[in-house]
């Protein structure tokens, strides 16, 4: 069948409901680097860029949802929200892992659409667009079954692999700086969803509880998660060669559906990460991974460099904007 080459965006406004001014470091407030200038000046540069296309998202219903997390705590992020002023931010006793994901009266919604524009960029991929990225805010991957935490509510990229892997096998490129906690544990007894992660050494670096070689997965799901820890001082360089040894273990799974979720907080200049890495990788990773010539979706996590963020999606989605 007839592949389109255009790259697709799917956004929603929606993300703006979505802005917490602080988080809790140490007992105190900090910044909230997870700002809604983030999915702004994204979008503004995929503009006078002129990469890509964009589309809203559609409604999905919650089962998809549901098939990764827990209903109740679901429910607990939309109830919770919902009871908020505006204004107002709860930080949750339980359903949370770390003190970095306040609820606010919008959480839910914003968190909602944004699982809508990671379902409606799979369901692109079903209907054979080559590649499409979810412009997806706030960010998945560290939120697991039953829990919030790391600047995520609900696994974006979780929900997507799943509902494509109704459809085939799928393999998760997960290049954010921080490890993708949540949707490694969500697959780790699956052998049809291969998790594969590039990231800081959790010994040193936030969620310090994952990311370790030696997790492979458990039951039928053992050999189908891969770690790559980093270290801090890891430059161009050696992050492609370990991309590249990545891609090889993805080629020998041979999915029939790619997922990427792409940080972009292993920027040397990021604000909260950052790896030795300059602008120019992110060009070249894309062009790696376009290699795999995978039908692709593209999920925003982290990267919180607001001056050069635009910047770097641009670089790495051009990879794939045939
Ligand atoms: N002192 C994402 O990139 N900050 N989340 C930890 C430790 C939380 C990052 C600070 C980092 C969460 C999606
Ligand atoms: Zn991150």
């Amino acid at each position: 069948m007839h592949q389109e080459a255009a790259v697709n965006i799917i956004y929603s406004s929606d993300h703006l409901l979505h802005d917490p001014q602080f988080e809790i470091n140490d007992g105190l407030p900090v910044d909230h680097a997870e700002k809604v200038e983030r999915a702004e000046t994204i979008m503004a540069s995929l503009k006078v860029e002129g990469v890509g296309r964009k589309v809203p998202p559609r409604r999905f219903p919650l089962r998809h949802t549901y098939a990764i997390h827990d209903k109740a705590y679901v429910d607990f992020v939309r109830t919770r929200s919902d009871q908020l002023a505006l204004g107002e931010v709860l930080y949750p006793s339980f359903y949370i892992t770390d003190t970095y994901a306040p609820v606010t009266s919008g959480s839910y919604l914003a968190s909602r659409s944004a699982v809508d524009c990671a379902l409606t960029g799979a369901s692109m991929i079903l209907g054979n667009q080559r590649t499409v990225y979810s412009l997806c805010r706030p960010p998945g991957h560290h939120a697991a079954h039953s829990s919030m935490g790391g600047y995520c509510y609900f696994n974006n990229a979780a929900i997507a692999s799943n509902y494509l892997s109704a459809h085939g096998k799928v393999a998760v490129l997960d290049i954010d700086y921080h490890h993708g906690n949540g949707t490694q544990e969500v697959f780790y007894d699956r052998n049809d969803v291969l998790y594969v992660s590039l990231h800081a050494d959790p010994d040193t670096n936030y969620p310090y509880i994952s990311g370790r070689v030696g997790e492979r997965g458990s039951g039928a799901g053992f050999g189908y998660t891969y770690n790559y820890p980093l270290s801090k001082n890891t430059g161009n360089g050696i992050y492609l060669r370990v991309l590249q040894d990545a891609l090889e273990v993805i080629k020998k799974f041979s999915p029939d559906y790619l997922v990427i979720s792409a940080g972009f907080d292993t920027f040397n200049l990021d604000p909260i990460g950052g790896l030795r890495l300059t602008e120019s990788v992110y060009a070249q990773c894309g062009q790696l991974i376009a290699g795999l010539e995978l039908p692709t979706l593209i999920i925003q996590e982290g990267g919180y460099n607001l001056e050069h963020l635009g910047g770097l999606v641009v670089g790495f989605l051009r990879a794939f904007d045939l």
